[in-house]
């Protein structure tokens, strides 16, 4: 079989798009950390439009944990396929905006230098909310993270995200060369505020001038982004082949829509995301806090009901009618009257999010999802839920997304096999279910100690913990799918 690369692009057949430019003429100007499927399917494809006009804005991407994606994309040239898919059929298109892929690990000395160099103007981030090295509940740099000690012990060695930034940022410094602007795309509640924070934090810590600088003079846009990119299997690359007529080692699955709404603050510019399709505003806010609120608050939800219900795919899941409405119910009733969004209608938003749930082509697994709670529940679930209480208002829905989660968490499902449970904190769970012995009130008393998770307040929150230990009892009494039904 032939694979994709530089020189087998010529013979694609006509029905699969091309780069539109010429690719020996791009050069880099991003450098992109933690090179995974969404940024492939998203950032990459908004520069692959706009290499035409701007070819100095290439990307070189790095993989800072798994050397996976360099692998498959280094035969390629950096070019890959992806699908866009819904229930009208598939449109492949090729990509080649990435030029190529660095593991951080064997090669830190090359990405350093790399990122110190004036012609890289930004670099970018999605490295999961765990990447950011933070206490999740409260957004400030968690300085006992083994990373974060490593790297302010070797701070030209470093091996975490903050740590490769500040070492690049201070390179620069001592070169003359203007810091480049750091573009969070991850799913963080006011990401640029929260990474700028994490970053000055560190830098401070390494050194008290090095600090100050790049609190003054580093620009850290907000983002929100969002499109859905399920994991990809050994079926997508048959298909793959099969539209192609060429093997690609990792190509990306999506849905067709797609939305980046960007703080336009970049010191050393931009390309013109704004002509292919982003949103650029001065205040992200209210867009991050509407996505992670309704999006990724509704996803985490049917995750882990999902899961425990015996769902495999979130597209089976919107199947159900009783799941269904309990969905658009905790979106309409509990996150909607929480957001403040002059000029979006919040109903049409909540019947797309709906619709791309149910995309019957997009085989996107609830355990997928559910990685990584800890990380992802405080922006999802847990703000929502503060700021119903503060107005007294019920949250019955959102607090069963979480009880469902502890449910989760514990490791076992309802036909009493283990789950895969991935998460940093999955050994705390351990203990805690260990020592709760399948007791709800137990396991709601121990997940509401892990403090970077629930905060001091809503540990301490009577009403709250009871609420979820109903909750939690009528999970293991009676299953999800009942559970569900009842509070749709
Ligand atoms: C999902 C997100 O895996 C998850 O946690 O909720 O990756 C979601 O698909 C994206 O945020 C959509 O933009």
């Amino acid at each position: 079989m032939v694979q994709l690369n530089a020189r087998t692009l010529g013979a694609l057949g006509e029905g699969v798009t091309k780069p539109a430019y010429d690719r020996a003429a791009v050069t880099p100007g991003i450098v992109h950390l933690g090179i995974g499927a969404f940024h492939r399917a998203h950032m990459a494809v908004y520069v692959d439009d706009l290499l035409a006009e701007t070819p100095d804005w290439g990307i070189v991407g790095a993989s800072l944990r798994r050397p996976d994606t360099r692998n498959a994309l280094a035969p390629q040239d950096g070019l890959y396929s992806i699908a866009v898919r819904d229930g009208s059929g598939t449109l492949v298109r090729i990509i080649g905006s990435i030029l190529e892929v660095i593991d951080a690990n064997t090669e830190r000395e090359r990405l350093l230098s790399l990122m110190a160099q004036p012609e890289i103007r930004i670099v970018s981030l999605t490295i999961t909310e765990k990447g950011y090295c933070h206490d999740p509940a409260t957004g400030v740099l968690d300085e006992a993270n083994p990373d974060i000690v490593h790297d302010l012990q070797e701070p030209t060695a470093p091996v975490s995200a903050p740590g490769i930034i500040v070492e690049a940022l201070a390179r620069r410094r001592a070169a003359g060369i203007a810091p480049f602007t750091v573009l969070s795309c991850d799913n963080l509640p006011s990401n640029g505020v929260t990474t700028g924070r994490i970053v000055t934090r560190f830098a401070a810590l390494r050194d008290a001038a090095l600090g100050q600088w790049v609190e003054a003079s580093v620009a850290f846009p907000s983002t929100m982004v969002d499109r859905i990119v399920p994991a990809t299997t050994d079926a997508d690359r048959a298909m793959i082949t099969e539209v192609t007529g060429l093997e690609d080692a990792w190509p990306i699955m999506t849905e067709p829509f797609t939305q980046w709404v960007i703080h336009d603050h970049f010191t050393l510019g931009r390309p013109a995301f704004d002509r292919v399709g982003a949103q650029l505003v001065a205040d992200v806010e209210p867009y991050e806090l509407m996505k992670l609120r309704m999006l990724n608050g509704a996803h985490s939800s049917i995750a882990y009901l999902g899961y425990l219900a015996g769902h495999a795919y979130v597209a089976e899941v919107m199947g159900s009618a009783d799941f269904r409405a309990f969905i658009a119910g905790l979106m309409t009733e509990e996150a909607m009257p929480t957001l403040d969004m002059p000029g979006v209608d919040l109903g049409a938003y909540r019947d797309e999010l709906l619709a791309r749930f149910s995309n019957p082509a997009l085989n996107h697994r609830t355990w997928q999802i559910a990685m990584d709670g800890s990380q992802k529940l405080p922006q999802r679930l847990l703000g929502t839920i503060r700021d119903r209480k503060a107005a007294g208002l019920s949250y019955r829905r959102l607090a069963l997304g979480v009880a469902a989660w502890i449910r989760y968490a514990a490791g076992t499902d309802e036909k009493g096999e283990p789950i895969d449970v991935r998460d940093p904190f999955v050994e705390r769970f351990e203990a805690i279910a260990a020592d709760a012995d399948g007791d709800a009130e137990r396991l709601v008393a121990g997940f509401l100690q892990i403090g970077e998770v629930f905060g001091p307040d809503l540990r301490e929150d009577a009403a709250f913990r009871q609420i979820v230990t109903e909750h939690l009892k009528a999970l293991i009494a009676d299953g999800a799918a009942q559970t569900v039904a009842r509070n749709a």
